[in-house]
């Protein structure tokens, strides 16, 4: 099997990489992170709710990150304590629609597992299928149904010392963390999130699709990176917020910039749902 030759030579090893990227992230942190949050769009603005940054620097200096594009800026890596715990917070995520494969998707989650991190917390912005969810609204993700048509599990065999790649997904987003979720906020829906690769939003037709198969929620991100975390051990917890009706759920057309104004009305309540739930999800891991 020979790698196509456009391709990084980090793409072939991605656990290798990752583990160079842990070895160099923990030499820049006074502790192991116990907690990585990933903050997707929407939430990225409530990541100063969690407390003042220990370390921060730009994921790019980490190996196995990718360069900032010219365009938008790249993701930024903070570390803090909260309620006396380490926490990772990745702002900033990578997608399959930028063109970027598995293995780039899910490194960063990969790096903070194998830094330490027992427990991910992958938020969201998503499209709600089920007309019972409202925009403004923040939704436990219960399981995922993938559409990517990717994993990040495809290619080599894990090196010796991981998992098999036949990796089970029973309570994926593990319910022991979805209870803890529930005490500090009773009020969170639980829903299914189908995962598609974008970035086009769906057709009316698809999203009918999609409701039949039992999907609540649907967006662009997350799937990936909860199989990459749970075949490190990691427990994971899904965090999506609602943004618009997805297509045919309401019958305006979807405004991408309406979208963002939803995700921006949030994040007061964000913040707050992060400091009190990040802190209690820390040692909570079962796995
Ligand atoms: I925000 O309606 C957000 N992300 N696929 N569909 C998909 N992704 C989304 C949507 C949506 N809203």
């Amino acid at each position: 099997m020979f790698p196509a030759v456009d391709q990084p030579a980090d793409a072939i090893e991605p656990f290798a990489t990752a583990e160079r990227g842990a070895r160099d992230l923990l030499r820049r942190l006074s502790a192991p992170p116990e907690v990585a949050v990933v903050l997707g769009s929407g939430w990225r603005q409530a990541a100063d709710a969690l407390g003042e940054a220990e370390t921060e620097c730009p994921m790019a200096e980490l190996p196995g990150f990718l360069a900032p594009t010219v365009a938008g800026h790249g993701g930024t890596l903070r570390s803090l304590r909260v309620g006396g715990h380490s926490v990772l917070v990745l702002l900033g995520r990578t997608h399959l629609y930028e063109g970027r494969s598995p293995a780039e998707v899910v490194h960063a989650v990969r790096t903070a597992v194998i830094a330490g991190a027992s427990v991910v917390v992958l938020t969201n912005a998503a499209g709600a299928i089920n007309p019972a969810l409202n925009p403004g609204e923040v939704v436990l993700v219960r399981d995922h149904i993938n559409l990517t048509g990717a994993s990040p599990l495809t290619g080599t065999e894990p090196p010796a010392g991981y998992r098999s790649r036949f990796v089970d997904l029973t309570d994926l987003y593990t319910s022991h963390l979805r209870q803890v979720a529930t005490s500090v906020d009773p009020s969170l829906a639980e829903g299914v999130y189908a995962a598609l690769r974008g970035p086009h939003y769906e057709t009316p037709a698809e999203v009918a699709m999609l409701r039949s198969t039992g999907a609540d929620l649907v967006g662009m991100s997350t799937a990936l990176e909860a199989i990459a975390a749970r075949h490190l051990g990691a427990s994971v917890l899904g965090l999506s917020l609602v943004t618009n009706l997805a297509a045919g759920v309401s019958p305006e057309p979807l405004d991408h910039a309406e979208v963002l104004a939803a995700g921006t009305a949030a994040v007061p309540r964000l913040g707050r749902l992060l400091a009190t739930l990040v802190p209690r999800l820390a040692g909570s891991s079962p796995l």
